[in-house]
Parts: C-alpha cells; sequence; structure tokens
C-alpha cells in the first residue's frame, strides 16, 4: 500500500487552530468514527503477515499522536480566549459583588460598651501601650514588691527606671487626672499585655475598658446605679446583679459585680459553675492617695472606677468557650459576626 503514514503524522504535529469549528474539523479527521487513522488500521488486513506488526505499530503511534495533540489543540484555544478576554474585557458585564466583610466580635463589644457610657455622659481616653513604671504601677498605690511587677507578671522592655507593655488601661486614667481638672467621667478602651500561658481562658494580650468618674460627693451609691445600669442595657433588663467585696490596690472599698447567669438564668450550669452567678467587672472607689498622686485633692473629690475584660464579656454574650477563636482570624468563625454593628 502506498499511504505515506510519515506525511500523515508531520500533518497532525504541524495542525494549527484558530477556531472551535478548526478543532472540531481536526477531531473529526483523526479521533471521531470513522477517522482516517481508524480506516488505516482496517487496511491492516489486507498485507503480508510478515508486514503486519510492523505497520500496526506504525499507526498505534499515529493514533497517540493525534490524541496528544487533539489535547493540546484545546489548551491552545483556551488560552488564546483568555487573552483575548484580557485584551479586550466586556465593559457591558455588570461589576462582580465586592466580598463584605463583618466587625470583628471584640470591636462590636467595645463599641456597645462605649455607646452605653457615653449616653450617661462618660468621654473615650487613649494612651501609649508602652508604659513607664509611675503610670502603669506607682501612681496606682501598687507597693514595692507587688508581684505585677515582676518579670514573671509583666512584659519589661527596659529595667531601672521600668518601663513595660501596660498590665491594664489604670495608666491611661492616671494620664487623664494628671492633665484635666474634675469633673471626669472617662472610658479607657485598650489592649493590654501579661505574661500569661496562652489557654482557653488566657492570653498574654486581651483587651480592657476600664472607666472612671471624678466629682465633688460622688459616692459608693452612684457606683453601684451606673454599673447597674450598665449590666442591664447590655445583658437585657431582666439581669440581676450583685456586688462582693474584693481588693485591689487603687481603690477603697472595692467591689466585683456577678450577673445572673446568661446561660442557666440563675439555675445553675457549667458556665456559672452552678452558682447562678457570673464575674464580669472589678471595681472600687478611687483611693484618696491615687487621687493625691494624680494632683486631685481628695478632700475635695471622690470618684469610683471599674475594670472589665472585652473578651470576657464578649464569650459570656455569645456563649464563646475558647478565647484563642479572636485572635485564630478562621473565617467560619469570625462570619459567625457578620450582622454585627
Ligand atoms: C478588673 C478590675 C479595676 C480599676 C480597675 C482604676 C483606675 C484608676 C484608679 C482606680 Cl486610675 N481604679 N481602675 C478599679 C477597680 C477595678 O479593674 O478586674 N479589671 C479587668
Amino acid at each position: 500500500m502506498a499511504v505515506n503514514l510519515q506525511a500523515i503524522k508531520d500533518e497532525i504535529l504541524g495542525y494549527t487552530v484558530s477556531t472551535e469549528e478548526d478543532l472540531e474539523q481536526f477531531r473529526r479527521q483523526y479521533i471521531g468514527r470513522n477517522n482516517m487513522i481508524a480506516a488505516l488500521f482496517a487496511e491492516m488486513k489486507n498485507l503480508p503477515a510478515e508486514e503486519r506488526k510492523a505497520y500496526g505499530q506504525q499507526i498505534n503511534e499515529l493514533k497517540d499522536a493525534a490524541t496528544e495533540k487533539f489535547s493540546a489543540l484545546i489548551a491552545q484555544l483556551e488560552a488564546n480566549g483568555q487573552q483575548q478576554q484580557e485584551e479586550h474585557p466586556d465593559l457591558t458585564l455588570p461589576p462582580r459583588p465586592d466580598a463584605l466583610g463583618g466587625i470583628h466580635p471584640i470591636t462590636a463589644t467595645r463599641r456597645q460598651i462605649i455607646r452605653i457610657f457615653e449616653r450617661v455622659g462618660f468621654n473615650v481616653s487613649e494612651g501609649p501601650e508602652i508604659e513607664d513604671d509611675w503610670h502603669n504601677f506607682s501612681a496606682l498605690n501598687f507597693p514595692e514588691n507587688h508581684p505585677a511587677r515582676e518579670m514573671q507578671d509583666t512584659f519589661f522592655i527596659e529595667k531601672k527606671p521600668d518601663i513595660a507593655l501596660r498590665t491594664h488601661t489604670s495608666s491611661v486614667q492616671v494620664r487623664v487626672m494628671e492633665g484635666q481638672k474634675p469633673p471626669i467621667r472617662t472610658l479607657s478602651p485598650g489592649r493590654v499585655y501579661r505574661n500569661e500561658a496562652i489557654s482557653a481562658r488566657a492570653h498574654c494580650v486581651f483587651h480592657q475598658v476600664e472607666g472612671l468618674f471624678i466629682d465633688k460627693g460622688v459616692s459608693f451609691a452612684d457606683l453601684k446605679q451606673t454599673l447597674y445600669y450598665f449590666a442591664k442595657e447590655m445583658f437585657g433588663q431582666n439581669i440581676k446583679v450583685r456586688f462582693r467585696p474584693s481588693y485591689f490596690p487603687f481603690t477603697e472599698p472595692s467591689a466585683e459585680m456577678d450577673i445572673s447567669c446568661l446561660i442557666c438564668g440563675g439555675t445553675g450550669c457549667n458556665v456559672c459553675k452552678h452558682s447562678g452567678w457570673v464575674e464580669i467587672l472589678g471595681s472600687g472607689m478611687v483611693d484618696p492617695a491615687v487621687l493625691q498622686n494624680c494632683g486631685i485633692d481628695p478632700e475635695e473629690y471622690s470618684g469610683f472606677a471599674f475594670g472589665m475584660g472585652i473578651e470576657r464579656i464578649t464569650m459570656l454574650k455569645y456563649g464563646i468557650k475558647d478565647l484563642r477563636l479572636f485572635t485564630e482570624n478562621d473565617v467560619r468563625f469570625l462570619r459567625q459576626f457578620r450582622s454585627l454593628i
């Protein structure tokens, strides 16, 4: 038989396409039913027995060349189309919608706390995260040997004079008292640092809101009523509160405030450890020595202060069991808060 198999192979290898029709033409010729290679294969029975093997091998090579070329032509056509689209985008198409993000739950809680206190006359104050010993400890009446002043508890940047990452935002309020005359009603939200092992309940970086109210004749009754108002606004009008005596170096007397458990309503569960109550903040009357340290006459003025962890409040409000979720940035967690403002 006088068919030039090499010529056919060259034709296949040199084939080019620029349209879908060209590609279909190639397919019909070399791949589809009744294609040329299949016809050549059928010729094999007319050959003398000793030539059949070599002929069959050549036809098989042709077949492989055609299948490979077909894939290459498809890829080439696709790439051409894409390039053309990039060079000539269809400007009449509507734009793709932007992917909408959301507010982080810590941000949402911080904003909510601020909104509640702004309604009763508090403003917002901010200050540095790197603090000196005076603003973080000494002005706040921390004794010389207090454990918070140890390397074990606090991230020091320098020693003597001591410079550290602030361990609370009280340092901001010391700065406000030093710089302003009462009446002072201020809220200090921000990031604070403690040298803690990271777990489901503790982190070395977390967020706090502290509040400070100083004026003539401010009493413990004002503290209780203000924080009761806050609890009802934050957790619902049916919430119950209780105050327990406590101790802080910078307040006297001091009290911790509990709310009735949000999960079980007070009947007892794992979250409240079967007590029906959960602690949400610490508070107290500003110690006269602290007022004095900040240039405010304790004979003329008195005040109350409080502090709370934003992570803790957020976990209670939304039933979040592990605080590490706040910093892992797993979108499956964050997406659940997309509706917050
Ligand atoms: C807590 C307790 C508290 C304060 C913070 C404060 C600030 C100044 C003076 C006096 Cl400038 N006190 N802040 C008072 C009592 C408690 O925080 O458990 N925080 C997470």
